[in-house]
């Protein structure tokens, strides 16, 4: 299989910010430098220099050389560079570009709401739908869900929500995650130096029903999923009392595509584990302190769930999903909690300041060394970084050289990720051995750039930006594929993601994700059947392709648009640079 990967020169199709670094790929077999020149949208050459030539690419495998134009500053569309005899896709240097982004990043979660009807005039007629699982045949959730069998005897309340990714499912472990991303987003604009001050993530900032309220749309769409995972906390005189249910989901897979409002699958809890509830009391202190100024009934409803979940994850502490319950949705199993004890504990401590928490803080293998994977600084399985950045950034009262301390962690951290950068002609904060390209790769790229961006944060070192800005081009066009991992931006972008609402590649009724969703990306361990056929014996960086049969390749999931949302969220901060 040789996909069609177009013309060998890659860029960051969407465009580079002026005052920021401006990289680029060329697939050749010229050992020696070759003459680059960056032309116009006019076709005029307005500079020009000579690539480094990086030999063989680990993760393509290619033989390449790089271009660094970032000299060049002067604003523009329509630019293409020329190298080799090959010229680029068109592109932009501009300021504001990633601004849109932002914004799209963030409304993928509109488009995956569960349990209310999704309002065209809001984000496209294509987009409209009536609401999923409020109990209206032929759904049997999510207004009264029983456990599976043997689990529990009583009915739970769980409307509402995200759709998990491409299936129905709805993931206490998974949602933890993303809604710390997007409330982190939001605080991100209270704890590091941005243009506005925040004010591009306010009310009226997205097309939400809530816009208008007078809290920050960000906010309101965390709150959605809030919400739910509230619901999933087992109730008090219930056995468990506290925990959360790990999940919730359709008795056995479905087909694609499934409009949400036509599943006709039975709907059960399973089982609280730890993992769940630790989600649930880490987000919940977020929204305890995040919302205190906007609703303080709700941020003291969230308080008090955080501090019950964390007794119960306490007085339960080894209650493990199984990695075999993946019948009808994703097994999300984690039998290490020693990091989301870790990470809940620091979110405690940080809204309410109480010692307790800080002694669990202090006290957890998690509050030294490195936490920092190579392959992936966090992610839904892995979250003691979310604690470490969150330490690093949110005001605490932790010693002066204890907070020094944990500082030097994220940018020795940021550190790494740089070389790892620089190692690579792609220039993404990824190593390139195949075991990195794991399922939902993209994410972790977007994660390391996180760490890259806190970095710049915390020490206003251009350098970690630029990190965060290669990484960025990576993922919108500067790989070996050639291809932009966001739908709707970028000359070659995904659009075939797997998912049962946005399935246009199964029926041309139906339309194709939102602008702004980020697919999945390269998976070496080829782990469905599509691409195990189709790619066997890919490089790494070729182990992707844009076919909604590909869900281990191609899939979109609220895990990694929050990523995304978060990393827009920074460049547009960035203005031109
Ligand atoms: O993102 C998850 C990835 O880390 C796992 O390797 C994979 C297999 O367990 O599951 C991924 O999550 C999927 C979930 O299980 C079900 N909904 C879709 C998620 C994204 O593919």
């Amino acid at each position: 299989y040789q996909p069609d990967t177009g013309p060998r020169v890659r860029v960051n199709q969407v465009g580079y910010l002026p005052g920021g670094p401006k990289n680029a790929t060329v697939v050749t077999e010229a050992t020696d430098p070759l003459r680059w020149e960056l032309r116009s949208a006019a076709g005029a050459v307005v500079s020009s220099g000579e690539s480094t030539p990086r030999g063989v690419d680990a993760a393509s495998g290619q033989h390449v050389q790089t271009v660094d134009f970032s000299a060049y500053r002067t604003p523009g569309t329509g630019y293409t560079l020329v190298a080799d005899g090959e010229t680029s896709h068109p592109f932009d240097i501009s300021g504001g570009r990633y601004d849109r982004l932002r914004a799209d990043s963030l409304q993928f979660f509109y488009a995956q709401r569960s349990g209310t009807p999704i309002d065209g005039d809001l984000i496209g007629a294509e987009y409209a739908r009536p609401a999923g699982h409020l109990g209206v045949a032929p759904n049997q959730g999510d207004t009264e869900v029983p456990c599976q069998p043997g689990v529990c005897d009583y009915s739970l309340d769980v409307r509402g929500g995200w759709y998990d990714a491409g299936d129905h499912g709805k993931y206490v472990v998974n949602g933890g995650i993303a809604t710390y991303q997007l409330l982190n987003t939001f605080e991100r604009t209270r704890t590091a130096e941005t243009a506005d001050g925040g004010a591009a993530l306010g009310d009226a900032t997205l097309r939400l029903p809530e816009r208008g309220n007078g809290v920050p749309d960000v906010l309101d769409e965390a709150r959605w999923e809030l919400e739910f995972l509230l619901r999933m906390q087992v109730p008090a005189g219930r056995p468990l009392a506290g925990m959360a249910h790990h999940k919730i989901h359709d008795r056995n897979w479905t087909g694609l595509p499934l409009a949400p409002h036509e599943d006709p699958q039975p709907r059960e809890l399973h089982p609280p584990s730890t993992a769940a509830t630790l989600n649930l009391a880490a987000v919940a202190a977020q929204c305890a302190r995040l919302f205190a100024p906007y609703d303080a009934a709700f941020a003291a409803r969230c308080g008090a769930a955080a501090r019950t979940a964390y007794a119960a994850a306490k007085a339960h502490p080894a209650v493990y999903a199984s990695a075999a319950d993946g019948t009808g949705g994703g097994a999300y199993d984690d039998t290490t909690v020693t990091d989301e004890f870790y990470w809940a504990a620091v979110e405690l401590y940080l809204s309410s300041g109480t010692k307790a928490y800080l002694d669990d803080v202090t006290a957890s293998p998690h509050h030294t060394g490195d936490v920092f994977a190579a392959g992936g600084a966090f992610g839904w399985q892995s979250v003691a970084a979310l604690g470490r950045l969150d330490l690093a950034t949110v005001p605490n009262g932790l010693p002066a050289v204890e907070k020094a301390r944990i500082r030097a962690s994220v940018t020795e951290a940021a550190d790494r990720y740089l070389a790892a950068l620089r190692a690579q002609a792609y220039g993404l904060p990824l190593p390139a051995d195949a075991g990195n390209y794991v399922w939902g790769s993209n994410s972790n790229v977007v994660n390391n750039a996180i760490v890259l961006a806190t970095a710049f944060d915390l020490t206003r070192n251009a350098t970690y930006r630029d990190g965060a800005v290669q990484a960025t081009d990576y993922l919108l066009g500067r790989n070996a594929l050639n291809m932009s991992y966001v739908t709707g931006w970028g000359e070659q972008h995904a659009r075939n993601q797997h998912s049962r609402i946005f399935a246009h590649q199964l029926d041309p009724d139906l339309p194709n994700p939102p602008a702004g969703s980020l697919a999945g990306g390269p998976n070496a361990a080829l782990q469905d059947p599509y691409a195990a056929q189709l790619l066997a014996g890919c490089k790494p960086m070729f182990c992707y392709v844009d076919d909604i049969n590909s869900y281990a390749t191609n899939e979109v999931a609220i895990n990694w648009n929050s990523a995304l949302a978060w990393l827009a969220s920074f460049l547009a901060d960035q203005g031109d640079a």
